[in-house]
């Protein structure tokens, strides 16, 4: 991979892989809809509205693998998610596939499959259970992205990430915490092994409380360095200060399947 555009760059996650990622390929084109506030000298960097084709269509000209970090990043309103991440990643794969993009790592979400119980195990073979609109979104990125996959040839890795950060934030994140570092590893996998086609991995790091079988990510050589129970009292002090939620704490996407849930209404 000589050139690659990561989009995402201003969102947290971004920021974090813009450090992270410096030095690891000759050549990354940045872009988000805004420049990034601390964004460096030597970084290049191109701002693109993901629902604007056009605009997509310049920022993916002449690389050869994408990082799709775009996006709204949380639940939102219909058209939010609607324009940043339904016709946002749409106009994504489809200029990935004008421009002859070879590779393309989508970051999906833990809630593409939120509406699993906590006490299940879940792989990738499981149908998907969204538990928002947000979750809906990054399972049609998923399904787009084995289309592109099969239909173009574009190497897919799909990337079902739970939570990013330098710690698990809470219990929910004892389970599904993903180091950033361990998410360069399933990044560099989906961009550089040859074997690729369409895959999808969990993002998450070596936890104890694990609910996903991972052992897909662990065939293509990933081997996570973060471990969330070492970070165990501080996460279930954190825990101890949140309010109950009975209906998330059931369920592995947590706050998404509560919100605005109202299954046992008389209707
Ligand atoms: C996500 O997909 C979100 O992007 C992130 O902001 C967190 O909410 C995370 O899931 C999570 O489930 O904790």
């Amino acid at each position: 991979m000589e050139k690659l555009l990561v989009t995402g760059a201003a969102g947290g996650v971004g920021t974090r892989l813009r450090k992270l990622m410096k030095g690891l390929y000759p050549s990354i084109r940045w872009s988000d809809l805004r420049k990034p506030g601390d964004l460096a000298g030597d970084e290049d960097f191109m701002a693109a509205d993901l629902a604007d084709l056009a605009a997509v269509e310049k920022i993916v000209a002449g690389v050869e693998g994408i990082v799709h970090l775009g996006g709204y990043s949380v639940e939102g309103p219909w058209d939010t998610i609607l324009q940043a991440n339904i016709v946002g990643t749409y106009n994504l794969f489809e200029a990935a596939r004008r421009a002859g993009v070879k590779r393309v790592v989508f970051a999906s979400s833990n809630h593409a499959v939120g509406f699993y119980p906590r006490d299940k195990r879940i792989g990738i073979n499981v149908p998907v259970r969204p538990d928002s609109r947000y979750g809906v979104s990054k399972a049609f990125g998923e399904a787009l992205g084995a289309l592109y996959a099969e239909k173009h040839g574009i190497r897919v890795t799909c990337l079902r990430i739970g939570n990013v950060g330098d710690a698990p934030a809470d219990r929910r994140r004892l389970a599904i915490w993903l180091k950033p570092e361990d998410l360069v590893a399933l990044i560099r996998i989906g961009l550089e092994h040859p074997h690729i086609r369409y895959e999808i991995f969990y993002g998450v790091s070596d936890n104890a409380d694990s609910w996903w079988d991972n052992s897909n990510a662990r065939r293509y050589g990933y081997q996570p360095q973060g471990k969330a129970g070492d970070s165990l009292h501080q996460a279930m002090a954190a825990q101890a200060a949140l309010p109950p939620d009975p209906i998330g704490d059931r369920y592995q996407g947590g706050p998404f399947c509560s919100d605005e849930y109202d299954t046992g209404k008389a209707r």
